[in-house]
Parts: structure tokens; sequence; C-alpha cells
């Protein structure tokens, strides 16, 4: 029998071998934090930038809002389209610390140590995001209460849920999935899940 590799082809939106739900599957490695008093969380920006930051999660919501629309892609197969999230944007986060040339990657720290890491080229893309709101709703601790990111082009693992930590760094470091078997970059439509996927 014969398993060729498109099972389902790509529609301009949804990327091969996806399937849309309308549901919001809670999908990651490692446990749920759940925070008595916002003052134990804080967000650091570090690395290759002019200005190491550190936010506070007050400070966090008081930075220039942005919000907007978009659909995300799991690589175990599900797709969810039309996801309205409000926050910062990444650039903004990136402006305010100062990135020098010298950087040219992002690694995400999340709680626990989780990490995933992304060009920054991407990282900078006006519809990469760190949000608070999802659909109207705060972020329930599931699905990554306080912040996450939120990286709408390239599979869903790269958006960090419990994000608290933002490194610009010169080099490369594979995170958790990434050191795990997953693609190094991960485009849905380029079917990037593997590493051995071109
Ligand atoms: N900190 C952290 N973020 C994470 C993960 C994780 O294990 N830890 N899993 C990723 C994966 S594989 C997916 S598909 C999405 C799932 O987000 P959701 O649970 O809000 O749907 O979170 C991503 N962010
Ligand atoms: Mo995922």
């Amino acid at each position: 029998m014969y398993f060729g590799k498109i099972r389902k082809p790509a529609s301009s939106r949804v990327p091969p071998n996806q399937n849309v739900t309308t549901a919001f599957p809670v999908l990651h490695y490692g446990n749920v934090p759940h925070y008595k008093d916002m003052q134990e969380w804080s967000l650091q920006i570090f690395g290759e930038v002019e200005k190491e930051l550190s936010f506070s999660h007050e400070e966090v919501m008081n930075l220039p809002q942005t919000q907007y629309k978009n659909d995300i892609h799991c690589v175990t197969g599900w797709s969810k389209l039309d996801n309205v999230w409000e926050g910062v944007s990444a650039a903004e986060i990136a402006r305010q610390a100062g990135v020098k040339e010298t950087a040219q990657f992002v690694i995400l720290h999340a709680e626990e140590g989780w990490t995933t890491n992304l060009p920054i080229k991407d990282f900078l893309k006006s519809t990469s995001l760190l949000a608070h709101t999802h659909n109207g709703e705060l972020l329930t601790p599931e699905h990554g209460f306080p912040l996450r990111a939120v990286i709408p082009h390239l599979y869903f693992w790269k958006s960090a849920k419990w994000i608290r930590g933002i490194e610009f760094s010169e080099i490369d470091k594979p995170g958790f999935w990434e050191k795990n078997g997953y693609h190094n970059y991960g485009d849905p439509f380029r079917e990037q899940r593997f590493s051995w996927d071109d």
C-alpha cells in the first residue's frame, strides 16, 4: 500500500494535511503555571540589545496594545481560523530594547525552562504578537496566561505559552521541540513538521 505524503491538499488558507476545528485544543509539555500574585511574574528582554529590560505584569499591560485576527496551525494537524488576539507587538518590545545588528535569532523562554527559537526576521514580522487576550477573553492558564507569543505564520509550537523571557541571540539555539525531532523553522504551508522535512 502506498502512503503518499499529500493526503489532504492545501487551500489558500489551510495548509496541507490540516483539519479545521472550532475547538481550542490545549497542547503542551510540562505543567500549567498558576500565579498567586502577579508580583511573581516578570518578562525579561536580554541578549543582543542596547538595553536589557524587565517588565512587570502591570507594565506589559500598559504597553501600546494591538489587536489582530489570524489563523493558527498545530503540527499535530488542527488549524483554527479567525482568532482575534490582543497584546503587544513583538516589534514594539524589540524597539524598546534596541536590538543590535548582531542579533540573528530570537529564543522565547517560557516557564520550566521550555524554549523555542526563530529567526529575528520572523519575530519582527508585523503579525508577531505577545498576547494576553484571545477572542475577547483573557487567556486561561491552559492557553498561556498571563502572556504568550503568537507567531501565526509558523506551526503553533513556536507560539510559546507562559512566556518569561525574550532572548536576542547571534547564534541559533534549537528549543524543546526543535531538539526533539521537530523542524527548526516550521512553515506550515511547506509542511515543515519534522527535522527531515525540506
Ligand atoms: N511554554 C510552552 N508553550 C507552548 C507549548 C509548550 O509545551 N510549552 N506547546 C506548543 C504547542 S506544540 C502548541 S500546538 C501550542 C498550543 O497552544 P494551546 O494549548 O493554547 O492550543 O502551544 C505551544 N506553546
Ligand atoms: Mo503543537
